[in-house]
């Protein structure tokens, strides 16, 4: 009887310890932060991506494993790579010295990447992360979000996909450090449903005040990996199309739970399936790392009980918010 999907953390050195057992069951590692490892861990032949954001509380870095119990197989198509078990795959993008490449051409290219690999699988597209170096700065006049965001939605278009409704994944979209983008995803087999957010409007209908595309993601994705499981994008302080509780980090933590607390209980009614906020593993960004004990204590205080989450510096896509939150519903093993 196969089991769920598994989502573990470990410092980078432990991954060295893995038995051959468990790295042949191992379909992707996220390492956060810049530790000594980092060099090595490509030599395990498992598609590793490498994302700038800092771990708080983690001075050594802490990795991200995705572990199936099925076996694996393994592809190369361009610059990503991936490890899939017929059911679930990891993606990475692997394209390491980017010059000077306009970062929307960058994102472009690598979202036709990911989709040639995904499309030679027969996959569909659950959730992917992206990490934007200096999101916040602006050339050319334009933002790099922004600018990120036009590349991805003409991806999308110039691959015959859909930029909005059912088929749209989830995403986080957080900066990193340097001018590159970093970017993993998951696909499946199956295809996912996707949840929209009623307090929200989705985000591919944004106004044009945020840019000249809109971004291309669903607030959450739910598919059938041997249970149902949950990826919950990116999610902050924002109501309509606008930020609110603008400078209040405790504030834009509360109304971030809530939104995601509002996607748990589409989740529930609509497609009968059911977490709690205890049940979820999250992974909370914060713009300013001195805001991290105000965040884990509107955490504690909104959850009842401590969080499985791990934090990050990171900035967000919009100078105005000061935390974002993403979870992962995993379907309980069984
Ligand atoms: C928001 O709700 C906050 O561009 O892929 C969250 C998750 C955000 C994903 C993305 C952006 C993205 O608009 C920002």
């Amino acid at each position: 009887m196969p089991e769920a999907l598994q989502l573990l953390r470990a410092m980078p050195a432990a991954l060295f310890r893995q038995s051959p057992e468990q790295l042949a069951r191992t379909l992707g590692i996220v390492q956060y932060g810049v530790g000594e490892a980092d060099a090595d861990l490509h030599q395990l032949g498992i598609p590793v991506a490498k994302i700038s954001a800092l771990p708080l509380n983690a001075p050594d870095g802490i990795c991200e494993i995705w572990r199936s119990s099925l076996p694996i197989h393994e592809g190369r198509a361009g610059d990503v790579h991936w490890r899939d078990d017929g059911t679930v795959a990891f993606l990475t993008w692997e394209r390491g010295d980017t010059g000077e490449a306009a970062l929307e051409d960058m994102t472009d290219a690598a979202y036709r990447a990911l989709f040639a690999a995904i499309n030679s699988q027969n996959h569909h597209l659950l959730r992917v992360w992206n990490y934007i170096g200096e999101i916040n700065d602006d050339s050319a006049g334009l933002e790099r979000y922004r600018q990120f965001n036009i590349g991805r939605q003409q991806a999308f278009v110039g691959s015959g996909r859909s930029v909005a409704g059912e088929s749209v994944p989830a995403a986080s979209a957080l900066g990193a450090n340097g001018s590159t983008l970093e970017l993993f995803a998951l696909s499946s087999r199956h295809a996912a449903i996707t949840i929209e957010n009623p307090r929200q409007i989705s985000a591919y209908r944004y106004p044009a005040d945020y840019g000249p595309r809109a971004p291309t993601f669903s607030r959450a994705s739910l598919v059938d990996i041997f249970g149902a499981t949950l990826f919950i994008s990116g999610t902050a302080s924002i109501v309509g199309h606008q930020t609110v509780h603008q400078g209040d980090c405790r504030a834009q933590t509360r109304e971030t739970l809530h939104n995601i607390q509002i996607l748990l209980d589409e989740t529930r009614l609509r497609h009968g399936a059911v977490w709690t906020l205890q049940d979820l593993e999250f992974k909370v960004y914060l713009r300013f790392s001195s805001d991290l004990p105000t965040v884990l204590e509107e955490m504690e205080r909104v959850i009842a009980g401590p969080a499985k989450a791990l934090f990050l510096q990171a900035d967000i896509c919009r100078r105005d918010l000061l935390v974002e939150i993403e979870a992962v519903g995993l379907a309980s093993a069984s």
